[in-house]
């Protein structure tokens, strides 16, 4: 084998660097449950939650929970709006549904932040009701990770 360099190879080295880097940043994306215990509920201030925990990181995973409607529990759900200018009135047209009335139970909707940009979260329930009055939004710009 070419490039010998001690007991490993030159291109043996370098794949050992590309997957403990590789396995060092996935190491680090953490899961975050939004809101902590108080879950996804109309009536808490995310807008404080988020300021609280950032700064949030690309690949890191944001867990909405929050129980399917019944008759004692007000249905939630999470969208992601337009811009800031839609978040700030928590305007839902155009807004892009990602998880409806049913996808925060058990172990909670997961959605994962892989773009660098900003995200603009909300509840699209009360047709801006939770968003506005119950304080059901939150905005993060998660921050690239770096290796080194
Ligand atoms: C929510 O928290 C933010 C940041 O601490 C604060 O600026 C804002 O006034 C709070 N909103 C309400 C409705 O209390
Ligand atoms: C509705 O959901 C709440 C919250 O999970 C639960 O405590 C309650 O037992 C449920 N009620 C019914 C009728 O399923
Ligand atoms: C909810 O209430 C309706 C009418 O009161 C009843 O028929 C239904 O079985 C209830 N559902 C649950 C899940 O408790
Ligand atoms: C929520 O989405 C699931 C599919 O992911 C679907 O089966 C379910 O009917 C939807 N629920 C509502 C209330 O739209
Ligand atoms: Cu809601």
């Amino acid at each position: 084998m070419a490039f010998k360099c001690g007991a490993i190879s030159y291109a043996e080295g370098a794949l050992i660097i590309l997957l403990s880097a590789s396995m060092f940043a996935a190491g680090f994306a953490k899961t975050i449950v939004v809101g902590g215990t108080e879950n996804w509920h109309f009536g808490f201030n995310y807008t404080n939650w988020a300021f609280q925990n950032s700064p949030m990181y690309l690949n890191d995973a944001l867990v909405f929970k929050f129980e399917p409607p019944n008759n004692t529990t007000f249905p939630h759900s999470v969208y992601l709006l337009r811009d800031f200018r839609s978040f700030l009135a928590c305007d839902l047209r155009r807004a892009k549904m990602v998880a409806n009335v049913t996808h925060g139970g058990r172990k909670g909707f997961k959605f994962v932040m892989k773009k660098w940009q900003p995200y603009y979260f909300a509840c699209g329930e009360g047709g801006g009701f939770h968003c506005k009055t119950g304080m059901m939004k939150f905005a993060v710009f998660p921050l690239p990770r770096y290796h080194f």
